[in-house]
């Protein structure tokens, strides 16, 4: 099992979208075990995303992954990083396969409505970020014997 961390944008928030974007995650099976909304700090975008600092998008994602509220999410499942990253689709909303989140919903590149973890590390990296540990929580989710057969898991 797998932790992942998501985060609808402020746009997903603004145009009304989570319903339907959480509902992806969980009609694909996947259980949502961390949920929170919050302004985002800017000192907290710029850690985020420090791996993008220089490129000339940065101070306008920072300006707008600041300018409303966004939810976080943690989502669990059997490699829930590439499943969500999959569900998710390509950066650009105009390029991403239609039947994924952004393909589905947008059009932009900047204003793509969700962040997903892009490897295990950070995920971890990010839950510990965003997440307090006991914001997590460990609980069975009984529809799970229906998602997965037993000898999906590990
Ligand atoms: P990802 O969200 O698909 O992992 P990254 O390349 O990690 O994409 O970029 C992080 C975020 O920065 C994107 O989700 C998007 O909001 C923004 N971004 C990336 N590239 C561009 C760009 O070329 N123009 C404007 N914004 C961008
Ligand atoms: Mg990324």
């Amino acid at each position: 099992m797998e932790t992942t961390l998501i985060i609808l944008k402020p746009d997903a928030v603004q145009r009304g979208l989570m319903g339907q974007i959480i509902d992806r995650f969980e009609r694909k099976g996947l259980q949502v075990v961390g949920a929170r909304m919050m302004m985002v700090p800017e000192e907290l975008a710029r850690t985020h995303y420090a791996e993008h600092e220089g490129k000339p998008f940065f101070p306008g994602l920072i300006r707008f992954v600041t300018s409303s509220p966004v939810l976080l999410l943690a989502i669990r499942g059997i490699n829930a990083v590439a499943v969500c990253r999959k569900l998710i689709g390509a950066t650009n909303g105009g390029k991403a396969e239609p039947g994924t989140i952004r393909g589905d919903f947008g059009l932009s590149g900047g204003y793509n409505m969700i962040h997903g973890s892009d490897s295990a590390e950070s995920a971890q990296r990010e839950l510990a970020l965003w997440f307090k540990p006991e914001e997590l929580l460990d609980y069975k989710l009984d529809a799970e014997k229906w998602s997965y057969d037993p000898s999906d898991h590990p």
